[in-house]
């Protein structure tokens, strides 16, 4: 898509690396994002120098400089009383839940069992009231929706089948009525087979986004090839008021790896958002991705040009 891609790199990309913390650590990728009193949050995933995750909150007035990063980690795990996090904790998606007054946090616990899906609720990104694992393993790639569908919560999710069926990680959806039992599990965004770009292996990406249209959403597919895996990003769009019913998916992907930060580092050729922060007066979508689980970096694009992008996208079978 050179020439018109919808999103386009911030210059000063990637806008933060291991040197930038305050500690030791390895790698800062993979940021949930969300605006909170005027300024963009961006909740970090730390890789610290044993390999295990935690999450740090950095903020910034503009969304691309002067971060302030918490001089500790802000959600480091806590394997005493929640044992499922004895791993790390990784890569956090965030939604204000306007009903509770409080932003959701939906994370990888990296527990003995595998990765699984757990929920924080915060208000401040400073305090988090811990809800414990939503999710069994192997699970990750999760995030509520902010508000209910006929009095239920809807959550998007990425279980891994047994290896007795193949490839096939799909993108599911389920409801609760209370954030902590999960039912009506369905296959929302099914991963491509054969030769597509996303075949086999699919994830959500940032939070998803309202419009007036339905729900946009970001996700990645992952190409396995001789020299290892491609993260890319494609787009979908949700019914507003059932989840369930996929209107449009990209045939083709939006984004990928391409500058040298995202094809060099721990994990080369990943591209992998997982925060958006739209500003609807600027017509502008700020899309923070992990960059080779190696850096933070950000792209933007006009949101007017993504919607209609994704409104010509065709219908699923
Ligand atoms: O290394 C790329 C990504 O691999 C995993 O993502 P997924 O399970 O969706 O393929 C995650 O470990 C992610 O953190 C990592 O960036």
């Amino acid at each position: 898509m050179d020439g018109m891609e919808l999103f386009t790199r911030y210059t000063g990309n990637p806008i933060l690396t291991a040197e930038d913390w305050p500690y030791r650590v390895n790698a800062v990728f993979n940021p949930g994002a969300i605006e909170c009193g005027g300024e963009t949050v961006l909740l970090v995933r730390v890789e610290d120098m044993r390999g295990m995750s935690h999450l740090t909150v950095a903020r910034s007035a503009d969304g691309f400089s002067n971060w302030r990063i918490d001089t500790q980690p802000t959600l480091a795990p806590d394997p005493e009383n929640y044992p499922e996090e004895v791993w790390g904790v990784e890569d956090p998606r965030i939604v204000y839940l306007e009903e509770l007054g409080a932003y959701a946090v939906t994370y990888t616990s990296f527990s003995m069992g595998g990765p699984l899906v757990s929920l924080a609720l915060t208000k401040d990104f400073r305090s988090f009231e811990r809800r414990g694992a939503i999710m069994p393993p192997e699970d990750k790639d999760a995030c509520l929706f902010p508000r209910r569908f006929g009095g239920r919560w809807a959550l998007i999710h990425r279980p891994m089948p047994s290896r007795a069926f193949g490839d096939g990680a799909h993108i599911w959806i389920s409801f609760s009525h209370d954030l902590q039992h999960w039912g009506e599990h369905k296959i929302l965004l099914p991963a491509r087979r054969g030769g597509w770009w996303d075949a086999n292996k699919v994830g959500l990406g940032p939070q998803p986004i309202e419009t007036e249209h339905g729900w946009l959403l970001l996700y990645h597919g992952v190409r396995s090839t001789a020299s290892g895996s491609l993260y890319r990003v494609g787009v979908a769009l949700l019914d507003l008021e059932d989840p369930t019913k996929v209107l449009r998916r990209s045939d083709q992907w939006i984004f990928g790896p391409r500058e040298t930060y995202e094809r060099l580092g721990d994990v080369p050729g990943v591209t992998f958002p997982t925060g958006v922060i739209v500003d609807r007066d600027k017509d502008e979508v700020r899309m923070y991705y992990g960059a080779a689980d190696t850096s933070v970096a950000v792209a933007m694009a006009k949101f007017s040009e993504l919607v209609d992008y994704v409104l010509h996208c065709p219908e699923p079978d």
